[in-house]
């Protein structure tokens, strides 16, 4: 293992934003790629921190500070994800969210961040957005897809309320919705009607375009 990404994943796991910010200014003056610094660094470093809160070998307060030193390095790299062409915007609108009662928005941020580095307009609508809230700017902004993040097994059934409230409102045709977050699945999203999954940031883009190109 790379010693910068070694060190940027124990930043997280020594709960040391300061440390974690300056790593990731250090990871892009050395020209690193952005998408590995955060893969092989930081979100190896976050893991370890929920696994041993898991294991009750720290406590919910320290994993709160965990999620504040990755979101500083993350602010600093994410800006640093090249922007791409717009050309697919004109013609593809994301809606993207952490749906209703769940507060997990790192990696929804990056999969939002990757789409628009990507060509497509996004609209980031942030956390714990309520089941309407979806379908409402989609509806405002012409949305063809809308991505829902959860991280909570709780929270996953959010999903395929957003699905059935699109249904309802016969938008079914026009919008695809795509699902994402740590415990969601190709099974699962096939079993709330949603039309992909995907696991990680660059999997969303493809998955994304793929549909895109398909419709
Ligand atoms: Co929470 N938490 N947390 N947490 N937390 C998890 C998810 C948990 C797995 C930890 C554990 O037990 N090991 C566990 C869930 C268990 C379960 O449901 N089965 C858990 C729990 C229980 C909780 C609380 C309930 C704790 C409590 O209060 N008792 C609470 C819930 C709060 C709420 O939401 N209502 C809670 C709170 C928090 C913090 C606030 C402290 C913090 C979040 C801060 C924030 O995001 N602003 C936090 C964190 C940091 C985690 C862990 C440690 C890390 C999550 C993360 O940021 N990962 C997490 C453990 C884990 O994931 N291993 C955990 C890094 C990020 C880059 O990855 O989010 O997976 P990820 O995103 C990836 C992919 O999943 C995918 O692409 C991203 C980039 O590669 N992806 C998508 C994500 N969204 C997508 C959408 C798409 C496509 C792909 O659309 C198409």
């Amino acid at each position: 293992m790379n010693d910068l990404y070694e060190e940027c994943a124990k930043a997280i796991i020594d709960l040391d934003g300061d440390r974690a910010e300056e790593l990731a200014r250090r990871s892009i003056d050395e020209e690193r790629p952005v998408l590995e610094t955060i893969e092989k660094g930081f979100v190896r470093g976050i893991r370890e921190v929920g696994r041993l809160w898991e294991e009750g070998e720290i406590f919910l307060p320290e994993l709160v500070v965990g999620a504040e030193a990755m979101k500083r390095a993350m602010a600093v790299l994410e800006p640093r994800i090249a922007a791409g062409k717009k050309e697919l915007a004109d013609t593809h609108r994301v809606v993207i969210g952490t749906i209703q009662g769940d507060i997990h928005d790192i990696g929804k941020t990056l999969v939002a961040t990757m789409l628009s580095a990507n060509g497509f307009e996004v609209h980031d609508l942030g956390a714990d957005v309520p089941i309407g809230r979806f379908v409402e700017e989609a509806i405002a902004s012409n949305a063809d897809f809308i991505a829902i993040s959860a991280l909570l097994t709780t929270t996953m059934p959010g999903q395929k309320r957003v699905v059935e409230e699109i249904e309802k409102r016969a938008m079914r045709d026009k919008v695809r919705v795509v699902v994402g977050g740590a415990p969601c699945s190709s099974e699962w999203a096939a079993e709330i009607g949603a039309d992909g999954y995907a696991g990680d940031a660059v999997s969303a883009v493809n998955l994304v375009k793929q549909l895109a190109t398909a419709s």
